[in-house]
């Protein structure tokens, strides 16, 4: 017999917070006496008249057994947006709560499949299988947003075929998002006897950009993802003061927000970590943070260290004001100039937008390598953006600082190596953290479910113990975006805050780190024993300050 990890996994006994007796117990939602509302609670009571209304942005917490637990419900689930692990321990937990005598359905496929139909029972063999794995692969997901009327018509249609109750959609800011416009959406008269759909929103994303204060200080799937990272990097580092002769320079999945790169940073200390925030806040040059890297490349030399390890944050470059504003020059340009520049080839283009741009972006322009040149100027995608992702920041800055090198002093060594780590941290076995956070987050939706709830995002106040789960009211969450005359309802990306303990912690360390190799081999992630219970290193610094 083979002993293979996942089937000691799938045996792992996990924490359940109490309110939910041995795992199954429904129960009523009362008050916290914590009222939600943004800067524009108006005009969201207009957009969302129904939920806003009910839901009155209370937070609510689970207490009491439920008295009269409810039978017969159709619940869907559904996968939105990039995985993140602990994806499949919410269905378990949702199909705990909801028991045999209510069904719940998986939608295959994401908001598309919602769209097209696709859903299937979800059996206890299913349960047995995907207990805490990684992936969202049990279901598939994508990236579709349910937004027109066309869309909502087929969304009724779904919920009228299918006899649904109400549908959890596990995602993102964007799919919560989501989430609050189909609860109102569906609020009432979906069924011929006028009943509506319940919707509740389950908060993941590897990002860490979901967060509500200290009702969700993280989202789930970011503690495994940035433990498969720091172990990644732990182990380049050791190997760089092995060989001691590379450079490595990483990039770091995360899309806007740095919350990654930061917790990365704080756990495999590397010689050098660019936070994007801080950069923006800080208003500093392309050239003023090549200046800095090779400052640091050069007195490392100087002691005869010849190796190291950069982070770098995927949204970076445009948190780097002055990039940022040729990118919006060059936006213009092309909206303006489109068939010209089309004409023209690649050469042609680079010259034909240098003449357009104002003296500070042409000199910046001229000053990026050429492969960069002509990603800025490549195709944009449907709303008009540069499609950032596509741009190789770990290479632009191993260029620039070989450039900068060069000129501080052509003799110092400087051999290098990039990398990017994105997707190789999205669908590991999730942690001890993740398995029972996502364990918890499912039976919190699956009793939202049960209580006749709608219109909330599910969360749970501790994870370990003492725990109580939460309903977080969506309406009461969203702001309202105004682009070009029309509005768009969001709820707000959390950036990496940098007045908060974790990046004072950083910022304390960071000069050290640099000057000598003091880095951290974290090692792969623990599943139980006595390492298996930490929580994030952010999320205990930011959580440690407001006791
Ligand atoms: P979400 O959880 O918000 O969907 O994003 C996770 C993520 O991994 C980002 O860090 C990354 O920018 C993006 O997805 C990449 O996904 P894709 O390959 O679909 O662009």
């Amino acid at each position: 017999h083979h002993a293979l990890l996942e089937d000691e996994l799938r045996q792992l006994p996990l924490p359940v917070v109490s309110a939910f007796g041995t795992g199954s117990q429904a129960v009523s939602f009362e008050p916290t006496g914590e009222v939600l509302s943004t800067a524009d609670a108006g005009r969201i009571g207009e957009i969302f008249p129904q939920t806003s209304a009910l839901n009155a942005g209370a937070v609510l917490r689970g207490t009491a057994p439920l008295a009269k637990r409810p039978s017969g419900k159709r619940v869907a689930v559904l996968f939105s947006g990039g995985p993140a692990p602990g994806g499949h321990n919410v269905v378990v937990g949702l199909k705990q709560m909801l028991g045999d005598d209510n069904l719940l359905l998986g939608v295959r496929g994401g908001p598309k499949g919602l769209l097209n139909g696709r859903l299937e029972p979800v059996t206890d063999a299913d349960i047995a299988l995907i207990r805490n794995s990684g992936g969202f692969d049990y279901l598939g997901t994508d990236r579709t947003k349910i937004k027109t009327a066309e869309q909502f018509a087929q969304v009724r249609a779904v919920c009228v075929a299918q006899a649904l109750d109400a549908i959890v959609i596990i995602g993102g800011d964007d799919s919560n998002t989501n989430a609050a416009v189909l609860a109102e959406e569906l609020f009432a008269g979906v069924h011929a006897d006028g009943r509506g759909v319940q919707v509740i929103g389950v908060p993941k994303t590897i990002d860490g950009d979901l967060q509500i204060r200290d009702l969700l200080p993280i989202s789930f799937g970011f503690d495994t993802a940035t433990r498969v990272y720091a172990e990644l990097v732990g182990n380049i580092l050791q190997d760089s003061r092995s060989s001691l002769k590379y450079w490595h320079f990483i990039k770091l999945m995360g899309r806007a927000a740095s919350h990654v790169t930061l917790e990365v940073a704080l756990q495999a200390k590397p010689a050098i970590t660019l936070i994007s925030e801080e950069i923006a806040a800080r208003k500093l040059s392309l050239a003023q943070i090549i200046e800095q890297i090779a400052q640091t490349v050069a007195g490392r030399a100087a002691k005869g260290i010849h190796h190291g390890v950069l982070l770098v944050p995927e949204g970076l470059i445009e948190f780097v004001p002055e990039v940022k504003a040729l990118i919006d020059e060059l936006n213009e340009v092309l909206a303006h100039h489109g068939e010209a520049f089309a004409a023209l080839d690649a050469e042609g283009k680079r010259g034909f937008v240098a003449g357009k741009l104002a003296a500070a972006a042409a000199s910046l322009f001229a000053s990026l390598p050429v492969y960069i040149q002509d990603m800025l100027l490549a195709e944009r995608d449907s709303h008009g953006n540069l499609q950032l992702s596509l741009i190789p920041t770990e290479q632009l800055l191993v260029d620039m600082t070989k450039r900068r090198l060069k000129e501080i002093d052509p003799k110092i060594p400087f051999a290098t190596q990039s990398h990017f780590f994105g997707y190789e941290g999205r669908c590991g076995a999730p942690t001890l953290f993740d398995a029972a956070y996502t364990l918890n987050l499912g039976l919190t939706a699956g009793a939202l479910i049960l209580a006749g709830k709608t219109g909330y995002m599910a969360s749970i106040s501790k994870i370990f113990e003492g725990g109580e789960p939460l309903a977080i009211p969506l309406a009461a969450l969203l702001t309202v975006e105004r682009r070009h005359g029309s509005e768009a309802v969001v709820i707000e990306k959390a950036l990496v805050d940098i007045d908060a303990p974790a990046m004072q912690y950083f910022v304390s360390r960071r000069e050290a780190w640099a000057q000598s190799d003091l880095f951290a081999s974290p090692g792969p992630r623990q599943f139980w024993g006595p390492v298996a219970r930490q929580v994030p290193l952010s999320v205990a610094l930011n959580r440690k300050a407001d006791g």
